[in-house]
């Protein structure tokens, strides 16, 4: 494992054809705040640890949250830390064991998309 990409939050290159370019600025704005927010040490992706508090909070307020992330529940989720792999697992879409903000904005979108 050797593929230390550069860091890059570079949201411009969303393109529209997402759910993340679908939303209004105002959304999008939100959503990249709360990216800011998560990324504690501020290198411009998501570490798991960095993830763990948040999605702690958001399994309490909403125990469907992983198919409201639009992720299978595929895994016997029985703890928090389960499920924390199991959503972490299927944010990261290359495997790097971190989340871009392109990994991470995605699916938040499509969750505020569908609460519309
Ligand atoms: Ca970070
Ligand atoms: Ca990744």
């Amino acid at each position: 494992m050797q593929s230390q990409r550069s860091l890059s939050t570079s949201s411009a290159d969303l393109v529209t054809e997402t759910f993340f370019g679908q939303l209004s600025e105002e959304k999008q704005q939100v959503i990249k705040e709360l990216f800011e927010r998560i990324d504690k040490n501020h290198n411009g992706v998501l570490e798991k640890e960095e993830l763990r508090g948040i999605l702690e909070v958001m399994i309490k307020q909403d125990p469907n949250l992983i198919e409201n992330l639009g992720l299978k529940n595929n895994t016997q989720c029985n703890t928090d830390e389960d499920i924390l792999n199991a959503i972490f697992d299927q944010l990261d879409l290359n495997g790097d064991e971190v989340l871009s903000f392109r990994e991470f904005a995605e699916p938040f979108a499509r969750m505020l998309t569908n609460q519309m």
